[in-house]
């Protein structure tokens, strides 16, 4: 078994339709939510973001702040906002966050509305768009801003394609379906973290290469709550002792006995993604 044995290359055809698609609903809106995980915070932005949206207005939220460590969010908090970013910490499973990106979003419509005033134009509903890369928590977002108060303003026709608006308040109408972008996987430090923290299908990702991607991170930056969670204290080169330890910690055997690698490989990839192994955030900006 080895680390980082594949390399992670994927990019899928219809990424350019989208960005053309993204570009398009584009000219209809005014905020973008940009939407990232906090336990990657650098790793799920998408990179070339600023010449797709250009100089629209936008509030970046970072999602998962229940399940990443927030001592390192902070960092990443301070240095997006020294970009300039407004930036709002979610955690949408508890919906904390999500009142904090409505009033954001108030303070622009009416900063965009004055402008509008002082040309002497009606003030008029704001339209948002959520963008991020796959699992990021787009989808949850959509429904914790719309509520259960929510109405559909219904399909527009005429509009390049038949959009669905949806009204979160008096002030604000979100399209009903996120835009997905993928990440370029340039960097294959920042694609293992995707592939660990499920942003990249797990099809093109080796699970045993991503099992032991993971426990090196985390023998790197958490060994602590590595050694709480399987009790392992070291890693050795080729991690059969380590998968030896988990299979048997979590009876993770085949007949005989006999360790099933499969198993505990998935094991370890579900843990990191469900928490079992603590909080995280495998990006680092030091
Ligand atoms: N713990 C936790 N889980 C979250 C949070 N936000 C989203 N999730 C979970 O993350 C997973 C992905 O969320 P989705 O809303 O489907 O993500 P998406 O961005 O729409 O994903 P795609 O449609 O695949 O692009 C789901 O299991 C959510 O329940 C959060 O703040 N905290
Ligand atoms: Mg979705």
């Amino acid at each position: 078994m080895n680390e980082n044995k594949t390399i992670i290359n994927w990019y899928p055809g219809h990424m350019a339709k989208t960005k053309k698609e993204i570009k398009e609903k584009l000219n209809l809106i005014d905020i973008v939510y940009e939407v990232i995980d906090a336990r990657m915070p650098l790793s799920s932005k998408i990179v070339d973001i600023d010449d797709l949206i250009g100089n629209k207005r936008r509030i970046l939220i970072m999602t998962k702040y229940d399940l990443c460590d927030k001592n390192e969010t902070d960092k990443f908090v301070k240095y997006y906002e020294a970009l300039g970013y407004i930036v709002v910490l979610a955690d949408l499973m508890n919906g904390n966050g999500v009142s904090l990106i409505l009033s954001k979003s108030q303070e622009i419509i009416e900063e965009e509305n004055n402008k509008r005033k002082n040309k002497g134009l009606k003030p008029r509903s704001i339209r948002a768009l959520i963008v991020g890369v796959p699992n990021v928590g787009k989808s949850t977002l959509i429904n914790r801003l719309v509520g259960k108060k929510s109405a559909s303003v219904g399909n527009r026709p005429g509009v390049t394609k038949n959009l669905s608006w949806i009204r979160i308040n008096k002030d604000i109408e979100l399209l009903d379906s996120p835009g997905i972008l993928w990440p370029k996987l340039e960097n294959q430090e920042s694609a293992h973290i995707l592939a660990a923290l499920s942003s990249i299908k797990e099809e093109i990702v080796d699970t045993m290469d991503l099992a032991c991607f993971i426990l090196t991170k985390m023998m790197q930056l958490y060994p602590k709550q590595l050694e709480k969670r399987y009790g392992i204290t070291k890693l050795s080169d080729d991690f059969i002792e380590e998968f030896d330890i988990i299979a048997k910690k979590r009876g993770a055997l085949m007949r005989g006995g006999v360790a099933d690698y499969d198993k505990v490989a998935t094991i370890i990839i579900n843990d990191l993604k469900v928490g079992n192994l603590g909080n995280v955030t495998l990006d680092r900006i030091d």
